[in-house]
């Protein structure tokens, strides 16, 4: 059971959460998703959150003391807590950090809306996040997605069926292209490969359809992908097919199978 606790000026934003797969796993019991508004922790009557920066300058800026309250009447539950502040200027999100994140017992995302924070907010977060090279108008779609991401990957969440530990992203490539009925489409056809019921051929065309894609179109991942001694023909094979793969062969070439030995070596090399 992880525990969620989300700190926001705008709790009704986060109602999608209780739909589909994220509301089974509620109900489940394998998440607790709770929602702290910390406009309840203003202290002026005003019940104000945000400010005017020192220095001048457009825009408010959220003040620290309702944030740091709220962080401080948190239930301490559990050591095992994280605490995320979503901003651009943090790092980039990433499955391998979904992965992380979901053997925590306890998540807290604290999102801003707006404008900034005043900078000793920051102090409170073991970890600053971005979903990504662009602004939004507050933390709260990010969270969302990072919640989403992790939740999923909690075992019991998805159903048997599906494995989070297949997905694509977990093992660095792009998914390969899948197929449903009709075999034949106004014209469009599923590849015989896949019709063919040769198991083995058919995973070697989705490792190879999976490959082809990652370097058309993701090329940026490359430079982390560990092959296995299997994938060596298929990248030569490919190769062949797309003449701008040959730049990444150092990646691969030490795969390459031993020559085949010579009879009479010992004359070759007289
Ligand atoms: C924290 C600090 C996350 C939160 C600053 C949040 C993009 C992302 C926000 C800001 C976010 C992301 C203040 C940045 C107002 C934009 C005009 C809320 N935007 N804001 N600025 N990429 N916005 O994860």
């Amino acid at each position: 059971m992880i525990k969620i606790t989300i700190l926001t000026l705008f709790p009704e934003m986060f109602v999608p959460l209780n739909e589909s797969i994220l509301k089974r796993a509620q109900e489940a019991g394998l998440v607790e998703i709770n929602l702290v508004n910390f406009r309840d922790y203003a202290v002026s009557k005003h019940k104000n959150v945000d400010d005017i920066p020192y220095g001048g300058g457009a825009g408010m800026l959220l003040k620290p003391e309702p944030i740091f309250a709220a962080i401080r009447d948190l239930p301490q539950v559990s050591h095992h807590r994280k605490l995320i502040l979503m901003s651009p200027q943090g790092h980039v999100f990433h499955q391998k950090k979904a992965e992380e994140w979901s053997t925590h017992q306890e998540l807290v995302f604290m999102c801003g809306h707006y404008e900034g924070f005043d900078e000793r907010i920051r102090e409170l977060a073991d970890e600053e996040v971005s979903l990504g090279d662009y602004v939004l108008t507050g933390g709260e779609l990010a969270a969302m997605v990072m919640i989403d991401a992790v939740v999923r990957l909690i075992p019991g969440v998805l159903g048997e069926e599906v494995s989070a530990e297949e997905d694509s992203h977990s093992i660095g490539l792009l998914e390969y292209p899948q197929y449903t009925r009709p075999a034949d489409f106004e014209g469009r056809k599923v590849p015989e490969v896949l019709l063919s019921g040769h198991h083995a051929l058919i995973k070697r065309w989705r490792r190879k359809e999976s490959l082809r894609r990652t370097f058309l179109r993701r090329p940026d991942l490359i430079k982390d992908l560990v092959f296995g001694l299997e994938d060596y023909s298929l990248l030569e094979e490919l190769t062949l097919e797309h003449e701008e793969f040959a730049r990444w062969r150092t990646k691969w070439q030490h795969l390459s199978p031993p020559p085949k030995r010579q009879r009479r070596s010992s004359n070759r090399n007289k």
